[in-house]
């Protein structure tokens, strides 16, 4: 590699390393702003982003409601990560590591907080004993794909995405290393697919973990990644892709605090806003 770099014995930040997050990421953690965060009515208040971390929360609320639990009513607050919302303090007061999504759940007679998109999953599957099976081996392999998840999403989004699409230059080396691992992750779900309509099995919090990183990536994000990668070749991640794409609460959740559809979402009725070809159940990639 032409660019190298030869590392200074104790490493320094700099803020000006010209990429994408350099205003926002720094490397200490903690509240940049005192400033609190809105509440509504709803016993849950979630604090997110449309990114595909945040949308497996708002596709799981869907999901609740659309199966009938009105318990799960909640409000989706917009969290503009770009304008460093998850450094007020409000919001470091429910996720310290200052990442969308976070949860205040006041469903009970003491409010409590949940972050990591993973922990909120189990947390409103166990609650509404939904989409999470109680038993074993069901819940052992539920809980398997969605830690895998959780685990390699990092390689996708900070790794593949950010060299291919938000670093300053592309560099080969970490494009090549990233390309592949993400590749390599698709074979993973393809192969388990090839055997299981679903990751564990049934449809669980696993699938949804996972669609909304390997969907979002079939469909074209990071400038048609899909292509670049050759995600075709995984017809049964794109059989499984298709077939959640179609649910009505994966439907609404991928719409809930984006800028295309529904900024913030405080009730059922806010869906009637919006057009309907939002809600076309077959998802098309973008043009080049
Ligand atoms: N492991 C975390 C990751 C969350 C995460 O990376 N969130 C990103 C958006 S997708 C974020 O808030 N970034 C803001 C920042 O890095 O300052 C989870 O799954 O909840």
């Amino acid at each position: 590699m032409s660019d190298a770099y030869t590392p200074p014995k104790v490493w320094d930040y700099d803020p000006a390393n010209g990429g994408q997050f350099a205003g926002v990421n720094r490397p200490t953690a903690g509240a940049r702003e005192e400033r609190e965060l809105p509440v509504g009515e709803h016993p849950f208040q979630l604090y997110s982003l449309g990114t595909p971390n945040g949308m497996k929360v708002t596709i799981m609320f869907e999901e609740l409601l659309e199966a009938g639990f009105s318990e799960a009513e909640y409000d989706a607050w917009l969290i503009k990560i770009f304008e460093s919302q998850q450094f007020w303090s409000g919001f470091v007061d429910l996720n310290p590591n200052s990442k969308i999504p976070a949860l205040l759940d006041r469903s009970g007679p003491q409010p409590f907080r949940v972050f990591e998109s993973g922990a909120i999953l189990v947390h409103l599957a166990e609650k509404f004993d939904y989409l999470l099976p109680k038993a074993n081996p069901a819940r052992a392999e539920t809980m398997s794909w969605l830690m895998w998840q959780m685990g390699s999403a990092p390689f996708i989004g900070g790794g593949f995405g950010h060299f291919y699409v938000y670093a300053p230059e592309r560099y080969k080396y970490p494009i090549d290393r990233y390309a592949m691992e993400t590749k390599r992750l698709f074979s993973v779900a393809d192969m388990q697919l090839g055997k299981t309509e679903y990751l564990a099995g049934d449809y669980s919090i696993a699938d949804i973990a996972a669609y909304t990183w390997l969907g979002n990536l079939y469909h074209g994000a990071y400038n048609r990644a899909d292509v670049f990668l050759g995600l075709d070749e995984y017809e049964n991640v794109g059989r499984w892709v298709r077939a959640i794409d179609a649910r009505p609460g994966v439907i609404r959740g991928r719409l809930v605090n984006t800028q295309s559809g529904l900024s913030e979402r405080h009730s059922a009725r806010d869906f009637d806003t919006l057009d309907k070809e939002l809600f076309d159940p077959v998802r098309k990639r973008p043009d080049f």
